[in-house]
């Protein structure tokens, strides 16, 4: 039985980043134990407030927004932190070494009905004097990050955690360790199984529309095999799908808003999910570029996501490859 800190001194990460990494779980563990109360803490539902882009927020998304915040800006090695919660991100220990961008609870609107959500984080290293409160600051590649990772809080609670040395799989025990459960994970090459808001195709350009459309002609179509569909609307559980046992998921640009290139957020759902199905052996695009490339712009900015089992995000790319 192999705890997440003895698991991260095996393989040599810096003490530093492993009290990062502590302060964390030490959040997460916080949030799960709420949402195990539910109704019963009365923390279900929605609050008066409305984030950044727009968004109703839900009880539970302030909440786990202020744990985090509170528990990261009150570790040394932090230089800032990032939130889809908060409209510009808040500065920490000048001196910290990481700045650390989050979605505190993914797929919130889920939470409702009892279905699973998520913390989604990336690590990034802060420039040399640069200040951790400034935008500039996180301007960085997935390519820079140092870590990411999330936390599925599902029937059990799951760490799944890239340092950039592979992805491993921790579940959370009743004593409250993180315990190594799934080592190296990597995900199946080839795969029968896609995600996809299928409601907006309408929108989608027509290089998906044709994309999706041959995946819904299964065994009959160019694609010659029958897929199956699956669409949980929490990323956290979708990705976590896909390195369990493979896929493609998809929440490509659509054009009811051509100020929102898709739905997701880059620096805190893009980059983090990008890094670890990369280092399980998957792909990660916008359809045209990698997702890790990209060059951020601003904080909240969106990106289209495609990724999954390499091979089928390979298919999907032939799509859209321009001649
Ligand atoms: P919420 O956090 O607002 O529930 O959004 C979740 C999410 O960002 C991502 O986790 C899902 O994949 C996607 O949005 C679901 O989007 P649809 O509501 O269009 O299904």
């Amino acid at each position: 039985m192999l705890l997440l800190n003895q698991h991260l001194k095996h393989n040599d990460t810096s003490d530093e980043l492993i009290e990062l990494i502590d302060s964390l779980m030490l959040s997460c563990k916080e949030i799960a134990i709420k949402l195990r109360e539910g109704a019963l803490a009365g923390v279900l539902g929605t609050s008066e407030g409305v984030n950044v882009q727009g968004e109703t927020q839900k009880k539970l998304d302030i909440i786990s927004n202020d744990i985090l915040k509170a528990v990261l800006l009150d570790n040394p090695t932090v230089a800032g932190v990032a939130s889809e919660e908060e409209d510009h991100p808040v500065p920490g220990n000048p001196d910290g070494k990481y700045l650390v961008t989050f979605d505190p609870l993914d797929g919130s609107s889920n939470i409702d009905v009892n279905v699973s959500v998520g913390t989604i984080f990336s690590i990034l290293e802060c420039p040399e004097g640069a200040n951790g409160g400034d935008d500039s600051a996180y301007m960085q590649s997935g390519r820079k990050q140092v870590a990411a990772g999330y936390v599925l809080y599902g029937p059990c609670a799951v760490l799944v955690l890239t340092t950039g040395q592979g992805v491993n799989m921790f579940t959370l025990s009743h004593g409250g360790d993180f315990i190594l459960t799934e080592e190296n994970v990597q995900i199946p090459e080839l795969t029968q199984e896609f995600g996809i808001n299928m409601s907006n195709q309408r929108f989608w350009e027509p290089e998906m529309q044709s994309y999706v459309n041959d995946l819904l002609q299964g065994e009959e179509g160019p694609l010659g095999k029958r897929y199956n569909m699956r669409w949980v609307a929490s990323m956290v559980a979708e990705v976590h799908r896909i390195l369990t046992r493979g896929g493609i998921f998809m929440y490509p640009w659509d054009k009811r808003n051509p100020s929102k290139p898709g739905k997701l957020r880059l620096m805190y759902e893009g980059n983090p999910m990008s890094f670890l199905i990369e280092q399980a052996g998957g792909l990660s695009t916008t359809c045209y570029d990698n997702i890790m490339d990209i060059q951020p712009e601003k904080i909240h900015q969106r990106v289209a996501v495609g990724l999954g089992s390499k091979a089928e995000v390979e298919t999907m790319l032939k799509y859209h490859a321009k001649d």
